[in-house]
This record gives structure tokens, C-alpha cells and sequence, in this order.
């Protein structure tokens, strides 16, 4: 084909130019995304660990004799190279057909995918990358050789003219788009590996105490009544997480007050720290869910700043912000008595709050659902009146005051599980923050209610573990808990709806014995 185009040499040549040009920006978006992420490593690098782990030695050795330690980078570029190659069949083969194309973009997916499943250290998010790559491949070829398609490469004319600058400008956006991306990611994924690194330097005043005694029941496949911070949940709306350099973090409170305070982390961290047990649960939890977690939280006492800042009578709130723009008002009076201990919390479990859980600086408030009171990457504290403002989720219709309800739960047999007939051990949680847990109810297949054991809890604040034993016949079961507050109240039966304001009803299992 003796036409050109201008700048690409024949028609044909422009369908692989377009497949590379895709190829291009889907690798860099997957770049992005792994940094943004701060996986450990991108797609193309994973399918690179996954050769060389199945290579033989012999091979590898040999290999390695004559590329020296450049042996890794080498393969990379060999991988992206035959990729390169593939994208331009996609190109060309988007020529006459429309799925094609997309097959072989899924097929080096599922190549990709392989790859970074298959790791030591794969996460649950490791797919994002590839599929984010792939489906910017499929996207940007149909993008750019849609031009492609008005071209007639036997006669030329005027209109060809156009379709082929149309073509060149959509390939030098998609181009610069993916490198911006690319290096977005990059510089991104770079900032938080910094902030990462500078909060492991951290060297916090605090301690790491072992779950106290008497907390924990005797039930074999229990969760710790200590929530581990890696298993610990975690809800947030942003989609990318603030990271804050300690340094470059302060916190303003203001508003109806005699002094307006700015802290630095520093002067935060210079002052008397508490810490406390706290168990933190998400108003979203459904009856017998998974949104809830006991740790060890170490911080600075609210209710001292805020009389430092001197609150005025008409206020009745605070509006939290953080970072990310993300809000939560919560009520005053909790926040400045001192025996409910709200804390502005600096670390978690002994070390310093992870990213993830509002790294630096987050609120605790206990006996308050997280949605009105503990606010991650908290940066402005604003003493102000209820009627003044909606936050974030009060003006999605959940309600504007979110104190915890008593809850109980079920964790050992899992609903569905098969057990042995005999005495079988039955454990789980059950707690009202501030409140307090005097007692746990357990009625089997519809029985009366019989009170079991419960484990000891270090104050009011956190859950506290119940267990007890049963006997069962061969044939399938129901098990209900239910709890009852310090203060006398029992938990009700009532299903309610996460949906305003917390869910509500009793947690029941159905398990088969045999
Ligand atoms: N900045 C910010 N803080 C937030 C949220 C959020 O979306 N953004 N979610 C809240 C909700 S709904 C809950 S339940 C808790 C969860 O805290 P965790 O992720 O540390 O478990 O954080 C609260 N603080
Ligand atoms: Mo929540």
C-alpha cells in the first residue's frame, strides 16, 4: 500500500500505531493505579516475578551469566515489547472486527491477572489495576481508530484528510493523557509511600497492652476481644485516602468560642496523653455484622482543648472536618465531659493511627456510632449549633444524632455451620458503649432465655464476650442472643433498618448437628 498518511506511514501501519498508542495509555493507567493504590507492584512487573519464578534454573542462571543484575529490567522491557506487539494486532485486527480486538486485550488481562493473584502478598484490590488496564485498552482503540474507519485507503480525498487528523489529534490526547496519568500515579503513590515511611519513624509515647485478663472466653475459633489492627474495619468515603505529612498537619477549632486554638501534631502530641480500650462500630453494621472493632487507642482529651478554647452557652455542637472534606457533627456535651473520655486519637494499638484509620489525627467518641463522631484526618473543629448545619451523611437521611444501641452477636458457630451433636460451645459479643453489658441472654430453638457466661470488660466503653454451652440432638437448630444494658434495658427484638439510625433486632444462627 503505497499511500501515507501523514506522519504514519501506510492505513495498515496507522491500525498498529493505534493498537500501540492504546496499549500505551491502558499500561499507564494500570501504573496509576497500582501506585495510587500502593500495591507493590504493577501488572507488567508482576507477569515479569511470575516468569522468573517458573523459569528453570538453568535457564535463569545462564541468563543471569550474561545480563548481570540488569536480568529484571531486561525481562520487563522483553514483556512490554511482545505486549507492544499484541496491541498492534489488536490494532490491526480492529480493522474488520469489533470483538477481536477485545479478545486479545482480555486475554493479556487474564495474563496480568495470573500474575498478580497468584503472589505471596496478592490483596483483595490487585485486580483493580488490570481491569482498570484493560478496559482503558478496549476504550482508547475503539476511541482512536473510530477516525480510522472514514479513511478509504484506495482514493483518496478530502474527507480522508480530515479523518486522519482526527486520528493523529486523538492519538497524541490519549497519548498525553496516559502519561499524565502515569505520572500522577506515580507521584501520588510516591507521596503516601513517604508518609508511610515517616509515620513507621514515628516514636509515640504510647503503650501496647495484651487484651486484660478475664476478657476473653474460652471458645475455640473466637476473634480476639482485642481487634487486631490489620482486621480491624474500616468505611470511609473517600475513594483515594488523605496522606498527611505529621508536619504539615494542624488543627483549627473555632467558631462560638472565647479563643480560637491551631494546633501542630507536635504541640498535640506534647500534651498529657490518655488512653483508653474503646470499641468503635459503624451505624451501617446489620444484626450480626462485621463493622465493629475493640482496640487500644491512645490520644489527648478532647474536653481539654475545647475548654482551653472556652465554649459559649448557645452552642450544642461541634462540626468535625477532615481532610478530605468529609464532615460529622457531633454533640457538645459529649465532647466536653470528661468522664466519656472523647479523645483526639494519635494512635491505635500502640503505634501511630494507620493511614487508612485517619493517620495523623482522628476523633473517638465513645458510645457514638463512627458516622457522627469519629472523624478520620480530623483538621477543623468548629463549636457551633445543630441547626446550623447538615453533615455529610445527615443530609443523606441518616439521622442527626447517632448514639450507639445495644447490640449483640453470635461468632462461634457461624450461621450455616455443621457441629457435632453433644455439648456444643457457643460464643460472641455483645455491646452498648457508655453504657455498659450487665448480662447476655441465649435461646435455643425457640426456648426459654438463659443467661450465660460473660467475660470482664476494663470499663463501659468497650464489648465484652459471652459464651455458654449446649446440648444438641442430631437435626438442625436455632440459636438467638440477645443482651441487657447496665442500665436494665434488654435489647428488643424489634428489626429495624440500619437506616436511620442503627439496626436493631436479635442475632440468630440456624446450625446442623449430626
Ligand atoms: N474522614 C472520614 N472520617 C470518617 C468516615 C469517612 O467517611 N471519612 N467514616 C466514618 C464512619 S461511618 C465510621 S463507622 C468510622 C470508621 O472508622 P474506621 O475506618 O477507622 O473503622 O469512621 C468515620 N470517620
Ligand atoms: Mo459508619
Amino acid at each position: 500500500m503505497p499511500e501515507t498518511m501523514d506522519g504514519v506511514t501506510t492505513p495498515r501501519g496507522a491500525w498498529s500505531a493505534a493498537g500501540a498508542v492504546a496499549g500505551v495509555a491502558g499500561l499507564a493507567i494500570s501504573h496509576a493505579a497500582t501506585m495510587v493504590l500502593t500495591l507493590r507492584s504493577s501488572p507488567l512487573v508482576a507477569v515479569a516475578e511470575l516468569i522468573i519464578q517458573h523459569v528453570p534454573g538453568g535457564l535463569a542462571e545462564r541468563a543471569i551469566k550474561v545480563l548481570g543484575s540488569n536480568d529484571k529490567p531486561f525481562l520487563v522491557v522483553v514483556i512490554f515489547l511482545i505486549m507492544m506487539l499484541f496491541a498492534m494486532w489488536a490494532g490491526r485486527l480492529a480493522e474488520h472486527s469489533w470483538w477481536k480486538p477485545i479478545l486479545v486485550w482480555v486475554g493479556m488481562g487474564a495474563v496480568g491477572l495470573l500474575a498478580v493473584l497468584t503472589r505471596f502478598d496478592a490483596t483483595a484490590l490487585d485486580y483493580l489495576p488490570v481491569t482498570a488496564g484493560v478496559v482503558t485498552w478496549i476504550v482508547a482503540l475503539s476511541f482512536l481508530t473510530e477516525p480510522l474507519h472514514h479513511v478509504d485507503a484506495e482514493h483518496d480525498t478530502q474527507s480522508d484528510g480530515k479523518s486522519r487528523r482526527s486520528f493523529l489529534i486523538r492519538s497524541g490526547v490519549l497519548g498525553a493523557a496516559g502519561i499524565g496519568v502515569g505520572i500522577f500515579g506515580q507521584n501520588f503513590g510516591a507521596k503516601r509511600r513517604h508518609v508511610e515511611e515517616t509515620r513507621r519513624l514515628l516514636n509515640l509515647p504510647v503503650t501496647d497492652p495484651k487484651a486484660p485478663r478475664g476478657t476473653m472466653v474460652d471458645v475455640p475459633d473466637m476473634p480476639s476481644w482485642k481487634t487486631p489492627t490489620g482486621e480491624f474495619y474500616k468505611i470511609h468515603t473517600a475513594v483515594v485516602v488523605p496522606t498527611i505529612e505529621p508536619q504539615d498537619w494542624s488543627l483549627r477549632i473555632h467558631g462560638k468560642v472565647d479563643r480560637e486554638i491551631t494546633l501542630t501534631y507536635q504541640e498535640l502530641v506534647d500534651r498529657p496523653l490518655i488512653q483508653r480500650w474503646i470499641t468503635l462500630n459503624c451505624v451501617s453494621n446489620p444484626v450480626g455484622g462485621p463493622l465493629i472493632g475493640n482496640a487500644w487507642w491512645s490520644g489527648v482529651l478532647l474536653a481539654d482543648l475545647l475548654e482551653e478554647a472556652g465554649v459559649s452557652g448557645d452552642a450544642d455542637a461541634i462540626l468535625q472536618t477532615s481532610h478530605d472534606g468529609w464532615t460529622c457533627g457531633t454533640p457538645l456535651d459529649m465532647v466536653t465531659d470528661r468522664q466519656r473520655h472523647a479523645m483526639l486519637a494519635i494512635a491505635m494499638n500502640g503505634e501511630p493511627l494507620p493511614i487508612d484509620h485517619g493517620f495523623p489525627v482522628r476523633t473517638l467518641v465513645p458510645g457514638l456510632y463512627g458516622y457522627v463522631s469519629a472523624c478520620k484526618w480530623v483538621v477543623d473543629i468548629e463549636v457551633t449549633k445543630f441547626e446550623d448545619f447538615e453533615a455529610y451523611w445527615t443530609d443523606k437521611g441518616w439521622s442527626e444524632k447517632g448514639p450507639v444501641k445495644i447490640a449483640s452477636r453470635i461468632d462461634v458457630p457461624e450461621n450455616g455451620d455443621d457441629v457435632e451433636t453433644g455439648t456444643v460451645r457457643i460464643g460472641g459479643h455483645a455491646w452498648a458503649q457508655h453504657t455498659g453489658i450487665s448480662g447476655v441472654e441465649v435461646a435455643v430453638n425457640g426456648g426459654e432465655w438463659t443467661r450465660v457466661d460473660i467475660g470482664s470488660s476494663p470499663n463501659t466503653d468497650t464489648w465484652v464476650q459471652w459464651m455458654t454451652e449446649v446440648d444438641l440432638e442430631e437435626g438442625d437448630h436455632t440459636v438467638l442472643v440477645r443482651a441487657v444494658g447496665s442500665d436494665g434495658e434488654t435489647q428488643t427484638g424489634v428489626e429495624r433498618d440500619t437506616r436511620p439510625d442503627g439496626a436493631t433486632g436479635w442475632h440468630q444462627i440456624e446450625i446442623s448437628a449430626s
